[in-house]
């Protein structure tokens, strides 16, 4: 029997999320890993917060607190955010756990020992004030493709050219803006040149990923791979356990993705219904052998592809004991209102105030996944417009499918007591709709299981259409001899829609399942019950429409920022006093 391995890139802790977060990998995974579970295979949905990294290291620096306080508050964050949004994880662990930390170590040593490690010297800015070498994003300076005057030493933010620190002309220490010397040093790399046949193998055999997403892959190989570094001048990470580089940490991208590997060992470690069998555990989802059923799915946002098909793949390959992946899902950007989604323009919707402010917009996060999904970046770039957040909201998930599923429970609690009744014979038309309902369940379930999330949103609406234009050209109201047969047909397409909708607005399903007396345990083969049993259909408003105050309301306070700083404040206050 298959087992789905799933994994949502792990954020970077010191971003809040906004909705692109969000739509760019945590959703789709969970989406997916419901869809797994309803299905009844084996599923494990894994995460976690990415917590090291120049980023975190100088945010904390700024604020004069230590890294390991700003990981523990921006945690804290990120955890209620995915709580809210009904992110699934089995496991949403932290890089900065000692049980991460060694297993990086571990994975280290194996691949020195398989002979993937070199060291080379190399020459870095190094800051004379601060006494430090100045990695990644220590230093800034002027791009030298695009003359912007603000580059960071990893990336150009405005033409997004891939740099290393020496190439930036007028650089400067970002701490106290000295202009850095340069110094020689060691560093550790991978060595990505002799795993290119290996990796080249593998990325041609994937002939099932996403097109862009392979297309890519090809292209750097094309390039030919290098060695790529994996140790970096910095004090918050994980130590490398090899003479002289006590003062090193391993590169953020090294450790990340191992941080799939420890937060399901966590997950396993943490689970009492475990004790005694977690080694046979972690064999069966992670490594060669033991794992040959397991199906490792990522879920990515692009500018992680080549991480994922290149990077993490060789690391996997080249420490020979873990499997590789399956399927990496990379999606592309939801911008917002026609531009890129910005925290410093304040351009965006971002997820703190969504969840703080709930109970005064009454936006529960189910209409959230239901206009994410719709807008999923799977193929190009999507936007997001309170236009059209509102007009689909209204007029699909409230309009069409609650309002369907509305009108068949008012029908059935004003005219049958609230029972389903058992027809005595099925019309053409009847037997024509249960016929559809079928074949549109066999097609959605196709699209989930491809990973074609908008597609199967879609086909869903569309039977949820179907069930609203049978309902009304049947005329149960005037058309007395046909009522139960046309009443039981509309139950049970309620039935297969609430299961249909499970994965991606899971709070509405479960509603939708209340009102009509349906079980509550629902699994994907509960599409076929022909015998459906109601304890009593009670219906009662699923969602309101979105009218313009709230809208304007939710506008307002949606896209405020929290301001990182003013948390860390109120946290340091509320330690101290
Ligand atoms: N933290 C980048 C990001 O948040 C990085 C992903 C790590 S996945 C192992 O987009
Ligand atoms: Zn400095």
């Amino acid at each position: 029997m298959e087992r789905y391995l799933i994994t949502a890139a792990l954020p970077y802790v010191n971003n809040v999320p906004h909705i692109g977060n969000i739509v760019g990998s945590h959703l789709p995974a969970d989406v997916f890993a419901r869809y797994c579970r309803l299905k009844q295979r084996e599923t494990l949905f894994i995460g976690g917060t990415d917590e090291h990294g120049s980023p975190a290291e100088i945010a904390a620096e700024k604020a004069g607190i230590s890294p390991k306080e700003l990981c523990d508050t921006f945690y804290d964050v990120h955890k209620n955010i995915y709580d809210w949004f009904e992110l699934s994880y089995d496991n949403f662990s932290r890089t900065s756990k000692p049980l991460h930390h060694e297993m990086t170590r571990d994975f280290f040593l194996a691949l020195q020992k398989n002979g993937f490690i070199s060291e080379q010297e190399v020459f870095l800015p190094y800051c004379p004030k601060d006494k430090r070498f100045l990695a990644d994003r220590f230093v800034e300076g002027t791009c030298p493709r695009c003359g912007y005057e603000q580059a960071r030493g990893d990336q150009c933010e405005k033409c997004s050219a891939l740099l290393s620190p020496s190439e930036l002309a007028k650089p400067y220490c970002v701490l106290c803006k000295t202009a850095p010397e340069i110094r020689k040093t060691k560093h550790l790399f991978l060595n990505l040149d002799s795993l290119q046949p290996q990796l080249q193998d593998w990325v041609e055999k994937n002939r099932h990923w996403k097109p862009h997403v392979r297309n890519l892959a090809l292209g750097w190989l094309q390039e030919g791979l290098k060695k790529r570094g994996i140790t970096r001048d910095l004090k918050w990470g994980v130590k490398v356990p090899v003479k002289d580089y006590e003062d090193k940490v391993f590169y953020v991208w090294f450790d990340a993705p191992i941080g799939y590997i420890s937060s399901t060992r966590e997950w396993i470690l943490e689970n009492d219904d475990l004790e005694g069998k977690e080694e046979f555990e972690f064999r069966k989802w992670w490594t060669l052998g033991a794992g040959k059923d397991t199906k490792l799915f990522h879920f990515i946002g692009k500018d992680n592809i080549p991480f994922h098909t290149i990077f993490f793949p060789g690391m996997l390959m080249g420490g020979k004991q873990y499997l590789l992946p399956f399927q990496v899902a990379g999606y592309q950007f939801l911008n917002y209102e026609g531009g890129k989604i910005s925290k410093s323009k304040g351009h965006g919707v971002f997820c703190e105030t969504l969840v703080e402010k709930e109970k005064e917009l009454g936006v529960p996060a189910d209409v959230w996944r239901f206009f994410l999904i719709l807008k999923l970046p799977e193929v190009r770039d999507t936007d997001f417009t309170w236009k059209e957040f509102q007009s689909r909201v209204n007029t699909e998930l409230v309009g069409n499918a609650c309002n369907f599923v509305h009108r068949v429970a008012t029908f059935l609690a004003n005219n049958k007591q609230g029972t389903v009744p058992k027809p005595k014979k099925l019309e053409k038309e009847d037997e024509e709709m249960l016929e559809k309902m079928d074949a549109y369940a066999q097609m959605v379930d196709t699209l989930y299981d491809a990973v074609d999330l908008v597609a199967a949103l879609q086909k869903t609406l569309e039977l949820s259409a179907e069930g609203n234009r049978y309902f009304q050209a049947a005329e149960v109201w005037k058309n007395k001899e046909r009522q139960d047969a046309v009443l039981y047909v509309s139950a049970r397409l309620c039935n297969v829609l609430s299961i249909l909708l499970t994965p991606i607005t899971p709070q509405l399903s479960s509603r939708i399942r209340r009102v009509f007396g349906f079980s509550e345990s629902v699994a994907w083969v509960g599409v076929g019950d022909r015998e459906l049993e109601s304890k009593g259909v009670k219906p009662e408003i699923l969602l309101q429409p979105l009218d313009d105050e709230r809208l304007e309301e939710l506008m307002r306070w949606s896209t405020q920022v929290g301001q990182v700083e003013q948390r860390i404040g109120k946290h340091k206050a509320q330690k101290d006093g």
